[in-house]
């Protein structure tokens, strides 16, 4: 049945199953490319439509959430949750709210954690959720009768064993906490059925910091590999929420200089660099203050280009830290004409394909989000853990287990990478993910 295993094939057949899904297209498409001749030399997994049963989520949940704004208008938001698959753990991974979260945006970032949780080397599924409620704008009080609403459907569906989610883009400790709650209140169970809780009831060390921390230890890591490294170099980070903040601590730590961050309005560039004084005042201005990234420009007097991504500012390294598609053909162009050697994704798929295909010729070292940006869950793992012992580890070990997480993650991806003398981590981090699941649901037989 399935003895046609082209790329064209096979992707006219998930479209045709999935139409409309851009976003979950693009995700496969970069997968399968990597794949299909693998499994072509290894047929179990083709014999088994390995490939075919991994396309496919486990289970959609998708509901309704109503909640009464402040000034007593009824609000109606659509949540959902895409559990996976499971053949490793339990369903893993983020909430993200969002006005552009559909289901396709949330099937590309569900497949997509199949893949990193099993580079992580923790026992961990892989789901992903959230809803197209817009916090922005929202009092404390809208966000958390929304978040009630919320989980009072999501609860049927997670567990400590089942599946347990946490924060994405527009999902952080204040939105978690209100989540924990009401799981609490409607169950009457303190359990770890949610990661990135606060340290007061089972939250980790270094959750906040890990995805950035890990995107820049990966870098490095690649850096390594050719004899180089961050010192010294003049970096290019995007967004400015959760994921750039920490990155831009790690890269200041490590001895680079990173010049730009961005949001949804525009870039900042900051020749002198982001110093840690400044990525306070920052962190404390998208958190606490919740405000706009142009603000920046004007406490510090730089400069502030509205509209713009920060691809066109010259780097040696770049740091794509905000969302999907954030770095088109244009873009690459504009980072190899300007000498950036290498690029490393903390956000989820926020190279186009086509952009990958100019880094690529280029020879730039690419490392794609699922093995960069892995950190994240790989600490949400160690949380779980944590929550399991009813112990918390400290700052240091934490650290540490993240460091050789990621530098075990770079072995991995080398393992699959090479692509006639190129290092090839997309091939590497898709051939190396795929294997453990593959394995896995093999072994289970025929379902
Ligand atoms: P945050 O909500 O903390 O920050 C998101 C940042 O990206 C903000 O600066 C936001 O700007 C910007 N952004 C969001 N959407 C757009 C858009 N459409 N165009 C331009 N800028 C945009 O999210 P995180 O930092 O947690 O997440 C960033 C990325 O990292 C996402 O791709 C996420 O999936 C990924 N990721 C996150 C992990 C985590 O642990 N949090 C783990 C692994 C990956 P604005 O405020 O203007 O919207
Ligand atoms: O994309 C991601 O890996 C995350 N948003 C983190 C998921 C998690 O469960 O910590």
């Amino acid at each position: 049945m399935y003895s046609d295993l082209s790329l064209d094939h096979f992707m006219q057949g998930l479209k045709k199953r999935n139409p409309g899904e851009r976003e979950f297209h693009q995700a496969v498409y970069e997968v399968a490319e990597s794949i299909i001749p693998y499994i072509l030399d290894n047929p179990q997994y083709q014999h088994a439509a390995i490939l075919q049963r991994m396309t496919e989520p486990d289970k959609t949940i998708q509901f309704r959430v109503v909640w009464e704004d402040d000034a007593g208008n009824i609000r109606v938001n659509r949540g959902y949750r895409v559990q996976f698959n499971n053949a490793i753990g339990p369903y893993k991974g983020g909430l993200r709210f969002h006005p552009s979260v559909n289901l396709s945006v949330l099937k590309f970032l569900g497949f997509e954690q199949t893949f990193k949780n099993s580079l992580t080397t923790l026992p961990m599924g892989a789901g992903k959720g959230g809803s197209d409620f817009n916090p922005k704008g929202k009092s404390e009080r809208e966000v958390m009768r929304f978040c009630q609403s919320f989980m009072t459907e999501l609860y049927h569906h997670i567990g400590a064993n089942i599946d347990v989610p946490a924060g994405d883009i527009g999902v952080g400790a204040r939105e978690i906490s209100f989540l924990f709650g009401q799981y609490k209140r409607l169950t009457g169970e303190f359990t770890g059925v949610l990661t990135g809780k606060a340290l007061e009831f089972g939250g980790s060390l270094i959750r906040t910091e890990a995805t950035g921390y890990g995107c820049a230890y990966f870098m490095e890591h690649m850096l390594n590999n050719v004899g180089d490294s961050i010192k010294g170099k003049t970096c290019a980070v995007s967004g400015s929420g959760n994921v750039a903040s920490y990155c831009t601590e790690k890269i200041n730590h490590l001895g680079g200089k990173v010049v730009t961050l961005s949001d949804s309005g525009g870039t900042i560039h900051d020749p002198d660099g982001i110093d840690a004084d400044k990525l306070a005042w920052t962190i404390d201005l998208k958190t606490n203050r919740r405000g706009r990234i142009a603000e920046y420009a004007e406490k510090f007097a730089c400069d502030y280009h509205a509209g713009m991504r920060p691809w066109g500012i010259q780097c040696d390294l770049a740091f794509p830290c905000a969302t999907q598609n954030e770095l088109e053909d244009d873009d690459a162009r504009a980072l190899v004409a300007n000498g950036c050697r290498a690029v490393a994704e903390g956000a989820n798929m926020p190279t186009s394909v086509e952009a990958i295909k100019v880094l690529q010729a280029a020879k730039l070292i690419y490392g794609p989000g699922k093995a960069s940006n892995a950190g994240g869950v790989a600490v949400s793992g160690l949380e779980m853990t944590q929550n399991s012992i009813r112990l918390a580890w400290s700052a240091e070990e934490l650290e540490e287990r993240l460091r050789n997480i990621m530098a075990d993650i770079h072995r991995q991806c080398l393992r699959h990478a090479d692509d006639d003398g190129y290092t090839n981590y997309v091939k590497g981090a898709n051939i190396a993910g795929f294997v453990k699941v593959a394995d896995a649901m093999l072994a289970y037989g025929v379902m």
